[in-house]
């Protein structure tokens, strides 16, 4: 073996072991998300399956009982959040059952995007 051999064995190795230790921080994810959506995470545009359960006029907030937000690190629960646009507030009323895109814009958790379901 010369030197170059020796060498280039080493960043192979080191190579294999940030492979693996990647691959387990993939699975680690995967087994945090989709707890309650079973549809396929498809990129940015993944939506959450949630409920409303009050609607806040005056501030433009809507609270929801959400399942896992996998794109803001949030598990599921109830919590309120800002709608993006105030027509959101008229096109849902309590108890609707809906599907919704969170993402936070300027640090605020935003409804970007509201669907019934
Ligand atoms: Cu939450």
């Amino acid at each position: 073996m010369n030197r170059l051999t020796i060498l280039s064995a080493v960043f192979m190795t080191a190579a294999v072991a940030s492979g693996v230790a990647f691959a387990d921080d993939m699975s680690g994810m995967k087994m945090n998300s989709g707890a309650m959506s079973p549809a396929p995470a498809s990129g940015n545009a993944a939506m959450t399956d949630a409920v409303v359960k009050h609607i806040d006029v005056s501030d433009d907030m809507i609270t929801l009982k959400h399942g896992a937000l996998a794109n803001v690190g949030m598990p599921a629960m109830t919590m309120a959040f800002k709608a993006k646009d105030v027509s959101m507030l008229n096109e849902v009323k309590e108890g609707d059952n809906v599907r919704v895109r969170v993402e936070n814009v300027n640090g605020a958790l935003t409804i970007v995007k509201l669907a019934k379901r």
